[in-house]
């Protein structure tokens, strides 16, 4: 069909209606907001960035992706309810305010484009990316498996079959390699890296490949725990946080992992509601409390950054 779904902020929208999305809230508000691509997926979709904040000299950024594995569709929606937040509230909110004039937020909306088309049209409960593999009929590799943080060592899998299938090589799919350039060429601005993923309510930050805890464990456990009781405060959803290893399950590869390892020192793994009554199937009613707690942790963690 070549009519477009309406979009809205309460419902989950098709990979067009979020372009389409993203290229609209740009142009209407080209002093906030401004739209790039940093790469195009396997089949030749476009990865589109925006990029949010008061434009200024020596700026600290803040990255946020959503959308890395298709099924979890509340991912992508709360990538667009943070972008239509910051241009709410700008010049309304004195918080939200001085954010956007400190900081830049990159906000990249769907990192797997082509497994939310195909979660979409094909097949709701879609994880992986769509790329072909040798000698295998069974497709994708699992993006947050495929980043060079102990690469394929640990809770992933070397069966192409499988969901968390880590790829050939690290960065072997063009998703990885597009968003860690990105974040390679910025490493001097971007003082934190926030990947939003569903489900279980959890805060997670390094190490998932490893239990050793990281460099840094005490100031990311202390910044955590002020995040998950900012969230909390607002509607007593309950959330767990701690090192992903111990907390959720070892994994290697994952993108927190490698961008704390890369130098982004604030480097944290959401996981939205719920814990499992609906799983990656969460009622559109669920959109708008969950985007808006989880506002009061990003924001509670931008500060942090803003500040430190
Ligand atoms: N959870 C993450 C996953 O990729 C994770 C958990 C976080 C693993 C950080 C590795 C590193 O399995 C979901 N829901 O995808
Ligand atoms: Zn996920």
């Amino acid at each position: 069909s070549n009519i477009r779904a309406v979009h809205s902020y309460e419902k989950y929208n098709d990979l067009d209606t979020i372009n389409a999305w993203s290229a609209n809230i740009a142009a209407q508000n080209p002093s906030l907001v401004s739209l790039s691509q940093i790469g195009t997926s396997y089949q030749g979709r476009p990865m589109y960035l925006l990029k949010v904040g008061k434009s200024g000299t020596n700026k600290k950024a803040v990255f946020i992706d959503c959308g890395f594995h298709a099924r979890e569709w509340v991912s992508p929606a709360f990538c667009q309810w943070f972008v239509k937040e910051a241009v709410n509230n700008y010049g309304r909110d004195a918080q939200f305010t001085n954010l956007l004039n400190n900081l830049d937020f990159y906000v990249l909306p769907v990192v797997n484009v082509d497994g939310y088309v195909h979660s979409w049209t094909t097949y709701r409960m879609w994880r992986k990316t769509l790329s072909v593999n040798k000698n295998s009929a069974c497709l994708g590799t699992d993006l947050n498996r495929n980043f060079n943080a102990g690469w394929c060592t640990t809770g992933t899998s070397k069966n192409p079959c499988d969901d968390t299938y880590c790829g050939t090589a690290p960065e072997s799919e063009k998703e990885t390699k597009a968003l860690a350039d990105f974040i390679r060429s910025n490493i001097g601005s971007i003082k934190a890296y926030l990947t939003i993923h569903s489900y279980l309510q959890m805060l997670l930050f390094p190490y998932s490949y490893t239990k050793s805890l990281a460099k840094d464990h005490n100031e990311l456990n202390t910044v955590a725990k002020g995040a998950v009781s900012a969230l909390t405060s607002l509607y007593g959803t309950q959330y767990t946080y701690g090192p992903g290893a111990s907390t959720i399950y070892p994994a290697s590869g994952g993108s927190d992992d490698w961008a704390y390892d890369a130098g982004v020192k604030y480097s944290y793994t959401f996981e939205l509601r719920d814990k499992g009554r609906y799983g990656f199937a969460l009622p559109e009613s669920q959109i708008k409390p969950t985007c808006e707690e989880t506002m009061l942790a990003v924001k509670y963690i931008a500060n942090y950054v803003m500040k430190n």
